[in-house]
């Protein structure tokens, strides 16, 4: 097999599976920022209608996620007898499904940056997430500063890079969208007060907002 025969190897990968109506399943809270990134790009892309979303708890080991996810964690995608994960891979499978190109640049220097970007953007969300659950996880005087203030280093410092470099956000990406999902979520939990040190990320969500209607549809519910 020449190396041109693996880049183009197997056949296709259908949206489809045991979901209501033949529908793929998404294993996701409403509530996950990964999850939102999942269901924002569907959104995006035309394809939330062949999606169905099914609740996963993470710390039931009797749910069945763990099975299809060895690691426990959601999104995770069952697709056409497939089960993919994480948000990343998942976002760069509907872009394929959407013929490709439309949230993530298909060739070039655009396609790493945008990668990138939006890696950074998770990164947000993984550092803040790892201060929430020391909360959740641990008995309070079990709770780690030092560990806290490690986590903290990287929310700040990402939100500093992606203030001083933000995405379009008239231009929805896996950057934009990742961008999007992480300050979404740190309003939501709040390990960190990042609206008064940077308004013009602040402005960056209203603008994204306003430019893409995914955002809002993918609301966590509020009860
Ligand atoms: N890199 C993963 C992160 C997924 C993740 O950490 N999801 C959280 C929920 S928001 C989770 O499953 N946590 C449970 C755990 O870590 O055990 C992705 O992009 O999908």
């Amino acid at each position: 097999m020449t190396a041109r025969d693996v880049t183009n190897a197997g056949p296709t990968l259908e949206l489809r599976g045991a979901g209501r109506g033949g529908r793929a399943i998404l294993r996701s809270t409403l509530t996950s920022p990964y999850g939102r990134k999942v269901r924002m790009a569907a959104q995006v892309l035309g394809l939330a209608d062949r999606i169905e979303v099914i609740p996963g708890d993470t710390r039931d080991p009797e749910d069945d996620l763990r099975a299809q996810n060895p690691l426990g964690k959601i999104p995770c995608l069952l697709t056409d007898g497939e089960t993919l994960f994480d948000s990343r891979v998942i976002l760069e499978y509907f872009d394929t499904l959407a013929g490709g190109g439309r949230i993530i640049p298909a060739s070039g220097k655009a396609r790493f940056r945008c990668l990138t970007a939006a890696c950074l953007a998770d990164g947000v969300t993984d550092a803040a997430l790892l201060m929430v659950y020391e909360g959740r996880f641990r008995a309070p005087e079990q709770v780690s500063e030092v560990w806290l203030e490690h986590q903290r280093g990287k929310v700040l410092r990402g939100l500093s890079a992606l203030s001083d470099a933000p995405p379009d956000p008239t231009h929805t990406d896996a950057a934009s969208i990742s961008l999007a999902c992480a300050l979404g979520y740190l309003d939501w939990r709040r390990p960190v007060d990042w609206r008064p040190r940077w308004p013009a990320l602040a402005g960056w969500l209203d603008a994204f907002a306003a430019a893409e209607p995914a955002f809002d549809l993918t609301e966590r519910p509020h009860d």
